[in-house]
């Protein structure tokens, strides 16, 4: 890192050559560039030392293939990573600015959904971090996740032009780019009595990467985040094509124009879009193609690639690499069908984030075959050969066997199937999540090959979850802690211990939860204009709207309290403000229905000065990871609420509870072993458990009209929702809402995600809250040993297990490193 006197240099000659502007005269914005591109240049000679260290070592190589990588804002962490926040922000408050507010200039590049996006990133950080040679491979998207907008209470999408003015921390390195075929037929050649296959007819692009420095914590380790953008190939004019060429390099334009042009925005949910099959044929076979050449700059034998190189299959949206890999075996490298499938089957890894089956992707025989000719045809091939598999073996019931595990079925390729098939690692994100995968989503694949399956419970970077979003908390506990070693080793924030009965600690501890509370008021009164009272409990619930997570479980009991405020005279509550956050889909019109029932509550609550501000409603727009930051540490309760079973682990979880603050929530995902970390007593656990949910699924037994019918408070609360009373111009607003928690739908049961069969034990752990928090003490307790017990949590441990049981890769050894 530069000296005091050379970054104030370096900034000012920035603002100049960037802007012909002296920095009195600079914006903050270009004071942002300016800063962001000295920073660049401080970690390029770091940045080329580890690949060159690479190549020296030969190392082995993780390549975590992922469609999403929600990055968050770069400079903040990069300054943090380096060492060096307190001297940048010493230099530029000599140059009159602010660092966090130069920090807000940056657009936080979206490049994911949520947890499975944020988790990949969380992953880059703790690889660098811990010297592992890694690569992320995804999409440059142009336009990420969109930005949220309410109006009048409902959610606007809103396109997130992440790159308009240019990214500072991303270099083009054009001598890298790759050739993507799409459609086309496949003729076969007799080459010297060998088949040879070939695409014709096909439209491609050009695939074109982008880099990002990925730097470890003040290690001088620096990865690579490699997104691929897309160029069409041909530059063509009127003459030189006939008319069928011509259509045809429209075509390819077009194709490159908007294969990344956009991020789907659905979490937890598939969508089918041929478009959608492109972009991960697309970022698969350039990573592909480019990690095979890396690896054969340095090696001759292609059989030795699973020693050197691992790909790591971030869902299923990247597993056609398998069959690609396939291709590039067989088809360029002249390998025979079992050489190739030893590779690839010792090359590739899976984790499955999801039970949900509508997040399960399978895609249409007919589409895929017509876009991917030729690695449709190794599909075939493999499932051909995975089939005499399952009739050998299961000769009585190889037919329900087939219709269970088979890739090829019912006119669809089952992508989760293939990735189990052929990866030699199934991994789930939780214990229970892996549980379930075990014994209940896919206990054929389990018992047929037991030895994949693993369980890597997930975790968070305590750099930016704590270090970046909670300064005083840091500097809090390295003074307890006597050391700051815990940034890079978590589990030291067990010393913190030994505080929880010391009084003056605890009032610290708790001084610093207000302060952080403060912050998040000043926002939440600047891009709200709500007022919100500091001293209330902030209940917090922030996570992608979905059904499974329940946020209507949270707003209906929210209008159950205020009913009770106002027509019960014997019932009074300490004062609460429920902080919601949440992206719903566009297309999730359930999803956005309750964004605005949310917001139609504040509303009424909000304005209903008889109640004295006992309960405030906060929908906190656009809901992204720099904003996070500020609530996670402003926290007191986390809701993870969950129907049991579903959310496969959560993350968010693990941030509120780094932060202290206690989890109020289901015995699902992460839960469980933040229960387990905490003690049942340390956390506010309520509903049905995972097994009960499963038995009701499986057999039935759940009406909840029987609920409805005896239970008044809930049936008042319910009539709510279609009398008018928070949508007085359109009694039907929330109509389906109603109807969904009380009528079948379709094929699906009343109430699917089980709402009024946990609302009553959901509200008495809600008064546990409350009596937990009335004893001032007993709370800071309870929060400071949230804190001190997250040290499981850390994506640091996540990796070491990963490295441990998958990808078995050595550090990296860097001599120059601090
Ligand atoms: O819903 C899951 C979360 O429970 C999990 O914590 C996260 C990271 O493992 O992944 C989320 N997820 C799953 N996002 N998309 C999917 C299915 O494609």
């Amino acid at each position: 890192m530069m000296n005091a006197k050379e970054l104030k240099k370096a900034i000012e000659d920035n603002v100049k050559v960037l802007y012909r502007k002296t920095i009195d005269e600079a914006s903050k914005e270009q004071v942002f560039y300016a800063l962001s591109y000295a920073i660049k240049d401080t970690v390029i000679d770091e940045w080329i030392n580890t690949h060159k260290a690479y190549d020296e070592q030969d190392a082995k190589i993780l390549y975590y293939l992922s469609m999403e990588f929600l990055i968050g804002r770069a400079l903040g962490n990069n300054i943090i990573n380096l060492g060096a926040r307190k001297e940048v922000a010493e230099v530029l408050e000599e140059l009159g600015f602010d660092l966090t507010d130069i920090e807000d200039q940056e657009s936080d590049p979206a490049l994911g959904n949520g947890g499975l996006g944020r988790l990949a990133a969380c992953f880059l950080d703790s690889l660098a971090t811990l010297n592992y040679p890694a690569y992320g491979c995804g999409i440059r998207y142009h336009y990420g996740m969109f930005k949220q907008k309410i109006e009048n209470g409902y959610q606007k999408e809103v396109p997130d032009d992440w790159i308009k003015n240019g990214y500072p921390f991303e270099i083009k390195r054009s001598e890298y780019s790759y050739i993507v075929k799409f459609g086309g037929n496949v003729r076969v050649d007799n080459v010297n009595g060998k088949e040879k296959f070939i695409q014709e007819n096909y439209g491609s692009v050009k695939a074109i990467p982008y880099d990002m420095p990925v730097l470890g914590y003040e290690n001088g380790m620096v990865n690579s985040l490699r997104i691929w953008d897309a160029e069409a190939i041909t530059n063509f004019s009127l003459e030189q094509f006939d008319k069928g060429d011509y259509q045809k390099a429209l075509e390819q334009e077009n194709l490159a124009k908007t294969l990344v042009e956009v991020l789907y925005p659905n979490d937890n949910h598939y969508a089918g879009k041929e478009l959608r099959l492109k972009q991960q044929y697309f970022f698969i076979s350039a990573s592909l193609q480019r990690a095979l050449d890396k690896f054969k700059s340095t090696h001759s034998d292609i059989h030795m690639l699973p020693e050197k190189v691992v790909f790591q299959l971030n869902d299923t949206h990247p597993t056609v690499a398998i069959p690609e890999l396939m291709r590039l075996l067989l088809d360029e490298e002249g390998l025979n069908w079992d050489e190739a499938w030893d590779i690839t089957s010792r090359c590739m890894a899976y984790t499955n984030h999801t039970i949900m089956s509508e997040a399960l992707e399978k895609w249409p025989i007919d589409l895929f075959k017509s876009l991917l000719p030729r690695v449709y045809q190794i599909v075939e091939e493999i499932n051909r050969r995975f089939v005499v598999q399952i009739r050998d073996r299961y000769p009585n019931n190889a037919a329900e066997k087939e219709k269970k595990m088979a890739i090829l079925y019912d006119g669809q390729v089952r992508m989760a199937y293939m990735a189990i098939i052929a990866g030699f690692s199934v991994n789930g994100v939780a214990k229970l999540h892996t549980q379930i995968l075990e014994h209940q989503e896919l206990k054929d694949f389990y018992e047929m090959m037991p030895e994949k399956f693993n369980n890597k419970t997930n975790g968070i970077t305590q750099r930016r979850f704590l270090v970046h979003a909670n300064p005083l908390l840091t500097d809090w506990i390295t003074k307890k802690l006597g050391s700051d070693k815990f940034i890079t080793d978590l589990p030291q924030l067990s010393g913190l211990k030994q505080y929880l009965n010391d009084d003056k600690s605890l009032e610290e501890f708790m001084e610093i939860k207000y302060q952080n509370k403060l912050r998040l008021v000043k926002y939440i009164k600047e891009h709200n204009g709500i007022d919100v009272d500091p001293n209330s409990i902030f209940d917090v619930q922030v996570k992608r709207l979905h059904e499974y997570k329940r946020q209507l479980l949270n707003i209906l009991h929210v209008m159950y309290l205020y009913n009770k405020l106002k027509n019960d005279d014997n019932f009074d509550m300490y004062p609460r403000t429920f902080i919601f956050g949440a992206k719903a889909a566009a297309g999730y019109r359930r999803a956005k229905q309750t964004i605005k029932l949310i917001n139609s509550v504040a509303d009424v609550i909000n304005n209903d000065k008889s109640i004295n501000g006992k309960i405030k409603v906060v929908f906190i727009e656009d809901y992204k990871v720099s904003n996070a930051e500020i609530i996670f540490a402003a926290a007191d309760v986390s809701e993870q609420i969950s129907t049991a079973s579903k959310e496969a682990s959560g993350t968010g979880n693990m941030k509120f509870m780094l932060n202290g603050a206690p989890t109020l929530g289901t015995m699902d995902g992460a839960n469980v072993e933040i229960v387990e970390e905490v003690g049942r007593d340390n956390a506010f656990i309520f509903g049905l458990s995972s097994d009960e949910v499963i038995a009701y699924e499986n057999n039935g037994g759940y009406d909840p009209m029987t609920i409805f019918n005896s239970d008044t408070e809930i049936r008042t609360v319910l009539m709510q929702l279609v009398n008018g009373f928070y949508s007085p111009n359109n009694t039907e607003e929330f109509r389906e809402i109603y109807d969904s928690l009380l009528k079948k739908q379709g094929n699906d049961r009343a109430d699917v995600y089980f709402i009024l069969k946990d609302f009553r034990s959901y509200a008495k752990a809600h008064d546990e809250v409350e009596k937990a928090y009335k004893d001032k003490k007993r709370w800071a307790k309870m929060a400071l040993t949230q804190t001190a017990n997250a040290g499981k949590f850390s994506s640091d441990r996540t990796i070491e297990e990963y490295v441990r049981d998958i990808w078995h890769l050595t550090k990296l050894r860097l001599d120059n490193a601090k």
